[in-house]
């Protein structure tokens, strides 16, 4: 063999083992300390690495969400907060909380037991700042008649920036949703002395002071890799506009390049990403439920326009503002991001803002109760039904004893079939070779009127939503009997015949009468 032979036999193997290569492990990658895995009991699972940034403080990486039966799904490279803006009233002060100061390092709050009672605490460098919990009664489902609790796991810190304490919240759900959220709390931050300025409000025991109101800003930065690959995402809007004839009809937008988009209530637009170009591939879908205050300062800052923007990922793309503080290569800020890039084959990173505008109350005084804001990503086409119920077992529905029947042509026929199940499932009835004339409804009942006689051997099914039994009984449908049997009761005619007879014996029986009488007559006479 020659050198020229041997090294393409080379190159060939080289290839082929690339080719069979898995294309890529279906957990993620992280040493066993910074590696979250939550096993709820119904088999779903989390898993997911995280650290502490000091800047963005937790950044989760490489999230891997596995339905109860079903297989690991990638959702997510990375998920974090990307920046805290607090733009106030008086348009005097503007933070940019993450870039000016940061979640991490120095600003985050060290945790004791006390904070953490029901989960465990995890070390940020050499202190405890991450409490990780499950919550035990999510109510995963309700009916009349059953109904199941599920299991979530969450991720807090507290970060203690200015005035402020921002407890950071990640919920992870076990039916395959995610819920970051941001707490507001500590203690107000700006006041002033001119109690008559329309900026906020003077709180009850302190007539001097105004305290000015302003608006939370909150920005997640969320790099979707939905499946095996992180490049054939695909990110789509579907809006269900109000016609003038009150329909709602359905219009989805797929967007081939990047997007700001704005929440707009009466369009009632959900933002979905996908795993691929098919529509019925496994998606994240987010609802902006809680719209109520949106932030917007064109003229200062444009990008405040926007509540939803989808870029193609760029490590240098970390902070919605700001950006160029950290990173001078890079623009400053997410509506800069949105430069008309083509997002086709690219990989995607939603930003997300949710605003609050914050006026003072009275009882945000001495300590702020704390503010909750943030949303939910649903997953949609992950899971092939109820997820409390994907991976408990499912017992069959049982049909009740099944006897033979007899009737006859003609008559009116009502049957009930009847089933139980020990799961308390909604079941559905349904029939094979019932006799002509007779049918049955989802609900186990049979009506209707024989028109042919024969012996039938009937087929009865029942189902729930995963599991059917089926029964047979045999039904013997006979010839109809004369009509004067068919009923106990005297039918029309029949009473005309009896009238009739009895009309006739009355005039027979008075023709024989009115002839005696003119015999006797005649006798007499
Ligand atoms: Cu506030």
């Amino acid at each position: 063999m020659t050198i020229v032979k041997l090294s393409l036999s080379l190159i060939l193997l080289c290839w082929l083992t690339l080719l069979v290569q898995p294309a890529s492990a279906a957990e993620p990658t992280c040493a066993a300390d910074a590696r979250i895995t939550e096993v709820f009991d119904n088999g779903a699972t989390w898993d997911m690495c995280w650290e502490s940034r000091i800047r963005e403080n937790l950044v989760l990486s490489d999230v891997y969400y596995t339905p109860p039966d079903g297989e690991p799904l990638r959702v997510l490279s990375s998920a974090r907060l990307s920046q805290l803006h607090v733009a106030y009233d008086d348009s005097d002060v503007t933070y940019n909380d993450v870039t000016q100061y940061g979640l991490g390092g120095g600003y985050l709050l060290s945790l004791t037991p006390q904070d953490c009672p029901q989960g465990t605490l995890l070390d940020v460098q050499t202190r405890p700042a991450l409490c990780r919990w499950r919550t035990k009664a999510d109510t995963g489902y309700r009916t009349s008649t059953s109904s199941q609790k599920t299991q979530s796991l969450n991720l807090f810190s507290v970060s203690q920036v200015g005035a402020y304490a921002y407890i950071v919240s990640w919920t992870f759900y076990a039916n395959g949703a995610m819920e970051p959220g941001v707490g507001a709390t500590g203690a107000l931050q700006r006041s002033s002395d001119t109690t008559e300025l329309p900026f906020g409000r003077v709180l009850q025991g302190d007539p001097d002071t105004l305290w000015l109101s302003h608006t939370h800003n909150y920005y997640w930065r969320l790099d979707f890799d939905l499946g095996q690959s992180a490049t054939d995402d695909v990110f789509a809007e579907t809006r269900y506009e109000l016609a003038a004839d009150g329909t709602r009809s359905r219009q989805v937008d797929v967007y081939k390049t990047e997007q700001a988009r704005r929440i707009d209530p009466a369009r009632q637009a959900v933002w979905e990403i996908h795993e691929n170009a098919q529509p019925d591939s496994a998606a994240y879908l987010i609802e902006p439920v809680r719209s109520g205050h949106r932030f917007e300062r064109s003229e200062v800052e444009p990008y405040s326009d926007y509540d939803f923007f989808v870029t193609v990922a760029n490590d240098c793309e970390r902070f919605a503002s700001q950006n160029a503080r950290f990173n001078p290569d890079c623009l400053n800020n997410v509506l800069q991001f949105v430069d008309g890039q083509s997002i086709e084959n690219q990989d995607l990173v939603v930003w997300h803002r949710v605003s609050f505008h914050h006026v003072p109350r009275s009882e945000d005084q001495r300590h702020m109760h704390t503010h909750w804001d943030g949303f939910m990503m649903k997953p949609r086409n992950v899971l092939a039904g109820t997820s409390a119920l994907l991976g408990q077992p499912n017992t069959a529905p049982v049909i009740d004893p099944l006897t033979p029947r007899t009737n006859k042509v003609g008559d009116s026929v009502h049957a009930d079939i009847s089933a139980s199940d020990t799961d308390d499932d909604v079941l559905s009835f349904t029939a094979d070779s019932l006799p002509p004339g007779l049918s049955m409804n989802s609900q186990g009942h049979i009506h209707g009127e024989p028109t042919a006689t024969g012996n039938y051997s009937v087929s009865v099914t029942v189902r729930d939503d995963l599991d059917q039994s089926s029964d047979t009984f045999s039904w013997n449908i006979t010839g109809s009997e004369p009509a004067r049997k068919r009923s106990g009761s005297m039918n029309l005619h029949g009473l005309v015949t009896l009238c009739l007879l009895v009309l006739l014996r009355y005039i027979s029986q008075g023709a024989r009468i009115v002839a005696r009488h003119q015999t006797v007559a005649n006798a007499q006479g």
